[in-house]
């Protein structure tokens, strides 16, 4: 194969989010979030798993930092746990929250590591929960003050800042579907949440900026939408549809064209949208330096009466057919499709210009081979998946995309939501009894890329 080259300072680096590894759910004045409650409900999370210990990062971070450092990684976005900072919701910070942070900060500094903070990875506390959640509008503006917080903690060291991770998740799996905590099943809720997640963003945004954060961005979970017939003018509509309540509904109002009406429209047609204020819109397009990216996999569609839709897209149902994924397929069984995110990378670099992208997830989660006695974890598949995916971000940015990094997902196994820990994302190896560390021959191969700047 040629050799392909990055771009110089091209920042290399995995993500991870604090309820997925952290563990120490009660130690140092936390309080239960969200997904405490959530993952304690029954039937909601795989066998009842928890991220109670985790992978017990909470203790163990300067061992994973040691790791990072090994591995070569010049970037690591982790997320900061609210109900850490503010327990409550609404009373005093807690100093002991923002201490573990500081030690994180402090131990990636030290090792050239520069850290990418992501305050909101979905685990609101549940106390704000109690009071409505996402669905209110007071939930935005204690976001902006816990923002805040944190920023007064870590500013001085701290140059990437990042609002929400995935809204879209958070507003339609956790009010929309269930399928993720707060598990409320109410797709007006749903929209009301995606309100309220980009005002809180719009805030964070400006109290971030006004502190002095030097780059402050937002994660979105973008689809890479496409119609099961190129040529069908209704699988076409079902593609205009599935984007607007993915992507659009997102990107219009961060970028200021507000949301566009074909997405009001259909949300009007399921909810009073009662919720929008004048003005809001002027805060959720705060100006935005990056805009993170996660890819997994694309959406298929096709535009059929009586379509069975997806409860994960409100409104969908009757409508919208969404094609079953078909092989190869990753261990979640979502599809492996390189060229999807090129094409998303270009539409977005298309549609929203001038804004710096940087890919915040991209990876996959399969069965490791031959963890027994060896020291060696096999993962050829994800070997390939990265290598196969890395391909086409190069692609990208050959052909002009502004991409200035890829963050693996993730550095270590971890609590994979409802999956709890039998889907394995990591690059190393968790041993959940143990705890031991083994970074996987995906692991040693980044290590390469990194090193080499290159595929
Ligand atoms: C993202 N979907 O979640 C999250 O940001 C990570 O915390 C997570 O571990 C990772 O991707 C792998 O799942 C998603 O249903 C969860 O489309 C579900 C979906 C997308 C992203």
């Amino acid at each position: 194969m040629t050799e392909l080259r990055f771009p110089e300072g091209f920042v290399w680096g995995a993500a991870t989010a604090a309820y997925q590894i952290e563990g120490a759910v009660r130690e140092d004045g936390r309080a239960p979030s969200i997904w405490d409650t959530f993952s304690r409900t029954p039937g909601k999370v795989f066998q009842g798993h928890t991220g109670d210990v985790a992978c017990d990062h909470y203790h163990r971070y300067a061992e994973d930092v040691a790791l990072m450092a090994d591995l070569g990684l010049r970037a690591y976005r982790f997320s900061v746990a609210w109900p850490r900072i503010r327990p409550d919701g609404t009373g005093p910070v807690n100093p002991h929250g923002l201490d573990f942070y500081d030690r994180l900060v402090d131990a990636l500094l030290h090792r050239g590591i520069d850290p990418i903070v992501t305050l909101y990875h979905w685990d609101l506390p549940q106390a704000l929960e109690d009071r409505g959640g996402w669905t209110v509008r007071e939930t935005a503006e204690h976001f902006a003050d816990y923002a805040l917080a944190v920023h007064q903690r870590l500013g001085d060291r701290v140059r990437t800042w990042t609002t929400l991770n995935e809204p879209w998740c958070s507003a339609y799996l956790g009010y929309g579907n269930g399928v993720h905590a707060p598990g409320r099943q109410d797709a007006g809720a749903a929209f009301r949440a995606v309100h309220h997640l980009l005002l809180g963003h719009g805030l964070a945004a400006r109290a971030l900026r006004a502190a002095g954060a030097e780059v402050v961005g937002i994660t979105l979970n973008l689809a890479d939408v496409q119609p099961a017939d190129a040529g069908s003018a209704a699988d076409a509509a079902a593609v205009r549809l599935v984007d607007g309540l993915q992507n659009r509904i997102f990107l219009d109002p961060l970028t200021g064209a507000g949301y566009p009406d074909d997405v009001l429209a259909h949300v009007g047609r399921i909810v009073e949208p009662d919720f929008l204020r004048d003005g809001d819109e002027k805060v959720i397009a705060a100006p935005l330096d990056l805009l993170g990216l996660n890819y997994y996999a694309p959406t298929y569609v096709a535009g059929r009466a009586g379509g069975v839709g997806s409860s994960a897209y409100p409104g969908t149902e009757g409508g919208v057919e969404f094609l079953p994924p078909v092989g190869p397929l990753t261990d979640m069984g979502w599809m492996i499709e390189p060229a999807g995110l090129t094409r998303l990378l270009e539409r977005v670099a298309a549609d929203y210009p001038g804004l710096p992208l940087i890919i915040t997830e991209n990876g996959g989660a399969f069965p490791d081979r031959n963890t027994e006695g060896t020291g060696w974890v096999a993962d050829t598949d994800r070997v390939a998946y990265l290598d196969g995916h890395l391909r086409a971000v190069h692609e990208a940015i050959a052909r002009g995309v502004d991409l200035r990094g890829y963050l693996v997902w993730s550095l270590l196994d971890n609590f994979e939501w409802a999956e709890g820990y039998r889907k394995r994302f990591g690059i190393v190896h968790v041993d959940y009894l143990t705890q031991r560390r083994t970074p996987k021959e995906s692991a040693r191969w980044y290590q390469e890329v990194i090193s080499r700047n290159g595929l």
